[in-house]
Parts: structure tokens; C-alpha cells; sequence
């Protein structure tokens, strides 16, 4: 917004108006010659013009004053008192909505608490384990993960720690990092009836869960970075994707219905390649998918697959690959129109998101024909359309940054540890671990990557009790979520 001085502002209205007034008593006298008179009609016009638009700017200058005086009004002013001045801290924004889940994915031992016996029943299915001891980390790694989904992992945690030092309580947890959810409830519910002791499932970490399932849904890897595939860590690839927005408005966009990516991981993906245009040209669903080649991209250094160039369509698609798919919040942060494909199973923040809202909803059954309506739909009705573009990127960028993805673990692990019902000790061949010791034992793009989300030094002070209350204030938004119930 530009400023425009008050005095400039007075000066001009001083000027237009005498202008005007000249000009209209010129054009009112009769005895004007022709060329006179509309001259001065037109210059009485003109200063007309000009004077309005000063008024508007006043206006909104003196709008845009307030709300900067409203501001400062949060800052003491400065007084020769030898009182510091102390500084202005906003109250702890209240927790994103999806955050309640945390209760219900730790319902099970919600009574009857977590023993180390349980623990040890889910170690065959675990990846790691990760102890907390006083700040410090060790991991007890059980098998390969695929990838380095295990690594980045760990080093979400570490950074963590180092986020929120001293606020991490003691922990001992079991992690497994592949697709499918693991615990059943079937399994530990229906057969075990008739004896109610033996029926508690092991308490496991994992990235996904459907409602038949009993994980407790952990923020993925890729919030890190997904080194095989050139994926940059949320903290810096949220902000390409906000900047990336602002190039294309959404009505400029293409007015079609985008998807990129490996098809051959789901039927439901590859039936979605038959919603392209007909060859012959016979028929057009708006819909536009593409296969990501990652073998290619691979070894061409990844010259198709920069997601912050993926923004150039009105919609765009979500569906799912082998279980859940870490593309969501890509495909929303779009600023486009998500139409989300019913998935089956959902990761940490995708209960909050509202179908209508942040997101046109699909079936799992869908057919071209239901996309093509939609998409339409929308384009008949762009505004509405817009809208639901516009709540599924704020949702994104304000409930879904890397700060809320922290808090969320930092609650989460907090009350997992209130279940704990022993003393977390160092496994026997368990290993400690830093951010130092982690980074130094990588190269390439893992190391690259770890550097990019690693929390800097100046973020590792310990918080201030006012910076603790920064952390979004769960407590707040379950008892609302309990109210609303
Ligand atoms: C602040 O203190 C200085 C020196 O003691 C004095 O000259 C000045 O007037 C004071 N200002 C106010 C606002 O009290
Ligand atoms: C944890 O840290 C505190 C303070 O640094 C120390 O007094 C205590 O002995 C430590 N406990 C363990 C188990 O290392
Ligand atoms: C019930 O389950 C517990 C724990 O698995 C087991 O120790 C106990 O023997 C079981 N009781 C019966 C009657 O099967
Ligand atoms: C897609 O929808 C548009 C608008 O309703 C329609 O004109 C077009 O024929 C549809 N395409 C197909 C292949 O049915
Ligand atoms: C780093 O590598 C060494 C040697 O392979 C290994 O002993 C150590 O545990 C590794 N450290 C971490 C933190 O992975
Ligand atoms: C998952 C689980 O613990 N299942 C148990 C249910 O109870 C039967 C009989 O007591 C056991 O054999 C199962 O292992």
C-alpha cells in the first residue's frame, strides 16, 4: 500500500476544488463562447474525477493508519522509567481442529495405559524404536526401512527435541514406516471376546490408518524430505508453492482437471488415465493426466516433476497410491480446486479437512463422467469454485505449516507419554543419536535435505514460558471440539 502524506493529500483536495469551482461557475455563465463553456465543463468534470479518487485514497490511507496504530497500541511506549520495554507476544493460537484425533488414535489404552509388554509384541512389526531419556534420543533400529523414510523420520524427532527442549517427556515408542496400516482392530477385538486380557493391541507408530485399523498416525517423512525423488523439506517447499501461487490467478489457469504421477501403484490410478481426452478428439472429460516417469526423472536429474510448477490448472486430482499418498497437501497447497478420490486411509491433518469446503469430494467408484460434471460445475460456477481452491491452500498454509506439524507431535507424544506406565530405559543395542551424529554419516541430497530442515541456532534457545505458550493450545480446541459435540 502506498502512503500518501496527509499535507499532499489536504493540498490536493485545496486544489481540485477551487479548480472545480472555477471551472463550474465559468461553464454556468451564459455568456461563455462555446469552446470556453465545454472546456469548462470538461475541466470541471476532470477536477470532479480527480477529487473523488483523492477522497477514496484518503480513505483507505486512513484505514490502512488505524489498523497500524492499533498495532503499536500492543507496544508499550518508550519511557524513560528504568522498566524494560517488554516485548509483545501474541496469545497461543488455538490448535488446528484435526489435533483432537489425538485422543481418539490413543483411545485404546486410554484406561489401561501402556505397558513395556506391549511394546515389546509390536516390535516384530516395527521398523525402530525410539527411546526419549531426558532430552536425549536412541534408536533401536529392527529392520530396513524403504528408502529413507526411517532416517528422515528420526530426524523429524531430533528436531523436535531441539524445538522444545526440556518439553519432551521421557518416551519409549515402536515406529513402522511402510504402507498398510498394521494393527487390526478384528484382530484384537472379535476373536479375543472371550478374554478381554489379551486383547489389547500394541501401541504402533505409523504414517496411515483406515477405520479398521488401530496406528497412531505419526507426520510422514516427506514433511523432511523425500531424498530418492527430490521432494524439498514442507519448510521450504510450502514457501515455493505460496510464491509459486501468486504467478497464475486461478481464473488465468487451465480450466481442467491435472494429475502427475506413478500410476502403476493403484487400479484406481490407472483407470484415471482413461479420463484423457479421446485420441480422435470424440470426446473431452476435462480431465489431464499425466504418468510420472520417476526412472526417468531420476536419471535426467528431475526436469518434470518440480511440484511448484504443477500449479497451471483450475483442479487438480487426489488419489491414492498403495495406501495413503504424501502428495495431499502438494495438491492442495495448489491455491487450484482439490477434488480429493474417497480414500480409504487417512494420515494426521486429512480428518480436518471439510468436503465442500477445503475440497470437492469424489467416489471411490467415480467415472469420467462424475469428474466431468464436477469439473463443469465449476467452471459455470468459477467463484464458488475459487473459493474452495483458495480454503484448501489457507488450510495448508496456516493449519498445515511446519510449525503446526510440529505441534501436533510435540501433543501427540505428549500425551502417549501420560499412557506410559513404566520408566523408558535405553534398549540393550540401542544407539545415540544427534542431528550432528546423523547429518555426519550422510552425503548427497539426504545430507542436503537434512541441512534444509534442520532448526536453526537460533530457534534452539530454550523457550521462554511465553514462546511455550506459542505451541497451539490443544486443550482449548478439544474442549470446543467436545463442546461442538
Ligand atoms: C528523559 O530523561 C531525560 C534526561 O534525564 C530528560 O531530559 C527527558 O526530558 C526525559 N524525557 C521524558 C519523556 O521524560
Ligand atoms: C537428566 O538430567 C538432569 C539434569 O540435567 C540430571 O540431573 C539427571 O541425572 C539426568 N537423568 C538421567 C537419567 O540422565
Ligand atoms: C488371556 O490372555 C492372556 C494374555 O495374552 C493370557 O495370559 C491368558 O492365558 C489368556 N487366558 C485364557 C483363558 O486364554
Ligand atoms: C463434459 O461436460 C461437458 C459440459 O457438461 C459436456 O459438454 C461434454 O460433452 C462432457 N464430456 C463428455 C466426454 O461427456
Ligand atoms: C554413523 O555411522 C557409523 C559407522 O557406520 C555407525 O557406527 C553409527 O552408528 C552411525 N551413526 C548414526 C547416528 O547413524
Ligand atoms: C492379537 C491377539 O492377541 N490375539 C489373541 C486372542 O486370543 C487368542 C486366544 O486367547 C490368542 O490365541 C490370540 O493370539
Amino acid at each position: 500500500m502506498i502512503r500518501v502524506p496527509d499535507e499532499v493529500l489536504a493540498a490536493m483536495f485545496a486544489f481540485c476544488f477551487t479548480g472545480w469551482c472555477v471551472a463550474w461557475r465559468v461553464a454556468k455563465r451564459g455568456n461563455a463562447t462555446p469552446s470556453a463553456f465545454s472546456v469548462a465543463t470538461m475541466a470541471s468534470q476532470l477536477t470532479g474525477v480527480i477529487f473523488l479518487t483523492v477522497l477514496i485514497v484518503a480513505s483507505v490511507n486512513n484505514y490502512h493508519q488505524n489498523r497500524a496504530d492499533q498495532f503499536i497500541a500492543y507496544i508499550p511506549a518508550k519511557s524513560n522509567s528504568s522498566e524494560t520495554i517488554r516485548p509483545y507476544h501474541p496469545p497461543a493460537p488455538i490448535c488446528p481442529d484435526y489435533f483432537r484425533w489425538i485422543h481418539e488414535d490413543l483411545w485404546p489404552w486410554k484406561n489401561i495405559g501402556i505397558t513395556e509388554d506391549m511394546i515389546e509384541k509390536g516390535k516384530n512389526r516395527a521398523n525402530f524404536r525410539l527411546v526419549v531419556l531426558n532430552g536425549t534420543a536412541y534408536v533401536e533400529s529392527y529392520r530396513k526401512s524403504f528408502q529413507t523414510r526411517d532416517k528422515f523420520t528420526i530426524w523429524g524427532i531430533l528436531q523436535l527435541l531441539q524445538k522444545f527442549p526440556d518439553r519432551i517427556p521421557d518416551l519409549d515408542l515402536i515406529f513402522y514406516c511402510h504402507d498398510f496400516p498394521q494393527i487390526k482392530v478384528i484382530d484384537y477385538v472379535s476373536r479375543n471376546l472371550s478374554n478381554l486380557s489379551s486383547w489389547i493391541p500394541p501401541p504402533i507408530f505409523g504414517y496411515n490408518s483406515d477405520e479398521d485399523s488401530l496406528d497412531i498416525v505419526f507426520p510422514d517423512w516427506s514433511f523432511w524430505g523425500w531424498a530418492e525423488i527430490n521432494i524439498k523439506p514442507w519448510n521450504i517447499l510450502l514457501n515455493e508453492l505460496v510464491q509459486g501461487n501468486k504467478k497464475t490467478s486461478w481464473y488465468k489457469r487451465e480450466p481442467y482437471a491435472y494429475w502427475k504421477g506413478n500410476t502403476r501403484m493403484s487400479p484406481v490410478r490407472s483407470y484415471l488415465m482413461k479420463c484423457n481426452p479421446a485420441a480422435d478428439g470424440s470426446a473431452d472429460w476435462n480431465v489431464r493426466v499425466f504418468d510420472q516417469d520417476w526412472i526417468r526423472e531420476i536419471e535426467k536429474d528431475f526436469p518434470q516433476s518440480n511440484l511448484a510448477d504443477q500449479c497451471n490448472y483450475r483442479y487438480k486430482i487426489y488419489v491414492e497410491g498403495v495406501s495413503w499418498s504424501v502428495s495431499k497437501k502438494y495438491i492442495l497447497a495448489c491455491d487450484s480446486s482439490a477434488l480429493l478420490i474417497h480414500s480409504k486411509y487417512h494420515d494426521f491433518f486429512s480428518r480436518g479437512l471439510i468436503p465442500m469446503q477445503h475440497y470437492y469430494p469424489v467416489k471411490e467408484d467415480f467415472t469420467c463422467d462424475s469428474i466431468n460434471s464436477t469439473v463443469s460445475f465449476g467452471n459455470s460456477h468459477q467463484q464458488e469454485a475459487r473459493e474452495i481452491g483458495r480454503e484448501g491452500s489457507s488450510f495448508v498454509e496456516k493449519e498445515l505449516n511446519i510449525d503446526r506439524v510440529y505441534d501436533y507431535m510435540f501433543h501427540l507424544l505428549n500425551e502417549y507419554s501420560k499412557l506410559l506406565r513404566f520408566k523408558p530405559k535405553v534398549p540393550e543395542k540401542a544407539v545415540e543419536i544427534s542431528s550432528d551424529s546423523m547429518a555426519n554419516n550422510e552425503t548427497g541430497l539426504v545430507k542436503k535435505f537434512m541441512m534444509d530442515s534442520k532448526l536453526l541456532a537460533n530457534q534452539l534457545e530454550p523457550l521462554t514460558e511465553q514462546q511455550f505458550l506459542g505451541i497451539c493450545n490443544r486443550q482449548q480446541s478439544s474442549q470446543q471440539a467436545e463442546d461442538a459435540l
